[in-house]
């Protein structure tokens, strides 16, 4: 079984390859990634030399490295590539359409010329909008992204779907609710509000602080894709979630008490433009159909993230400090 992963020195790509080669040492695994700001090979250390990991620097939108990734015999596609953080998708929308919409096309052109067992899309709740007060997001919820980014990975879905319908691709999608777990690029809340507090820096609240997300630890996705793999049925969507709504000011205090920090590190600022102000991810589908369980339990989780990041200070300083781009310069090897 030779697996391509796609986007895998990312935060959830890089959960996703070492769990996958720690259950499954004879499955090999390529990493694709084009090594943006976000890919940082640091994440995947403990396993560069696994004689079944290969990791290939290359941009999914460039037709000619994806055609010769390729021809190396891919039994099954985990598109993870994306530009995945919304604050960026608002100031510059462009490169969100050049990787997720124009690079799946890329990816789902060569999975249909060299004829690729199954491919499967990593996507979000996002696609769905926002929930009001009640109510959680099914399969069968109109897409209604509200973010470039959304829209961007909407455009992404509908192309997956297409390609299901039209040349018969055996594809599935995935929709998996906020993630949060180790090697989180500290961009997204829970990473920067933690690195914000223990360098006693503003924690930045937009708005009220009373939006909503509903947490899932990255392991638990990690586990329900692997589900998904080994039984997802031929054209469905899945959506992903662990049933923790929590607004986002919740979180943050979390963070604060965890850490002993005070209260007054919150600022609340202007709030992000287009802000959706609540997911809730219904996972019945996963669970009944395919026997999905996820594990862990959100407090114990949350805990374990934060010390992740207290212990792991040199991790996060050598991506203040730019140094994990020459790791990734020093040990990648281009298509
Ligand atoms: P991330 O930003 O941490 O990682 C993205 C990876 O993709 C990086 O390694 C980056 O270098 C790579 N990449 C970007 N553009 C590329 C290109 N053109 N070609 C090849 N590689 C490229 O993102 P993440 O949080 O790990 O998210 C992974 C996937 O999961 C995304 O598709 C995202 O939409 C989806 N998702 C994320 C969450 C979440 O909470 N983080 C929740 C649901 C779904
Ligand atoms: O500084 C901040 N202050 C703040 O209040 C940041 C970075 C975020 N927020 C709020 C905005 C959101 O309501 O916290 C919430 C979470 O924000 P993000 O971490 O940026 O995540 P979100 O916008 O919900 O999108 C995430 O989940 C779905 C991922 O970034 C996406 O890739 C994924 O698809």
């Amino acid at each position: 079984m030779r697996i391509l992963v796609t986007g895998g020195a990312g935060f959830i790509g890089s959960n996703f390859i070492t769990y996958m080669i720690n259950k499954y040492p004879d499955y090999e695994i390529i990493n694709l990634d084009a090594l943006t700001y976000a890919g940082n090979l640091e994440n995947l250390k403990h396993i560069q030399d696994h004689p079944k990991y290969l990791f290939i620097k290359g941009d999914i939108a460039d037709p000619r490295i994806v055609d010769d990734v390729f021809q190396r015999s891919i039994d099954i596609v985990i598109n993870f590539a994306a530009e995945s953080h919304v604050d960026k998708s608002i100031s510059d929308p462009g490169v969100f359409i050049r990787t997720n919409v124009m690079g799946t096309h890329v990816l789902l052109e060569a999975a249909r010329k060299y004829r690729v067992g199954k491919f499967i899309h990593i996507s979000t709740d996002e696609v769905y909008g926002t929930l009001g007060d009640t109510g959680l997001f099914t399969e069968t919820t109109p897409l209604a992204p509200n973010s470039p980014y959304s829209a961007s990975k909407a455009g992404s879905d509908l192309l997956v779907r297409s390609y299901h319908e039209t040349y018969g691709l055996n594809i599935n999608i995935t929709r998996c609710s906020n993630n949060y777990g180790p090697y989180q690029f500290p961009e997204k809340l829970i990473p920067l509000m933690i690195t914000n507090a223990l360098q006693n820096k503003e924690l930045p609240v937009y708005g009220d602080g009373l939006n909503v997300r509903d947490w899932i630890h990255v392991k638990d996705h990690c586990s329900a894709i692997e589900t998904v793999m080994l039984k997802g049925k031929n054209g469905e969507i899945y959506n992903i979630g662990g049933r923790n709504e929590r607004t986002n000011i919740e979180i943050v205090k979390t963070i604060l008490i965890e850490l002993g920090k005070p209260e007054s590190l919150i600022t609340y600022v202007e709030d992000r433009p287009g802000h959706d102000k609540r997911y809730g991810i219904d996972a019945s589908k996963i669970i009944d159909q395919l026997g999905w369980i996820p594990e862990y339990n959100f407090f114990t989780g949350i805990k374990a993230t934060i010390n992740w990041y207290k212990n792991n200070m040199d991790w996060l300083q050598r991506i203040q400090t730019a140094a994990y781009q020459d790791y990734n310069n020093q040990t990648c090897v281009s298509s």
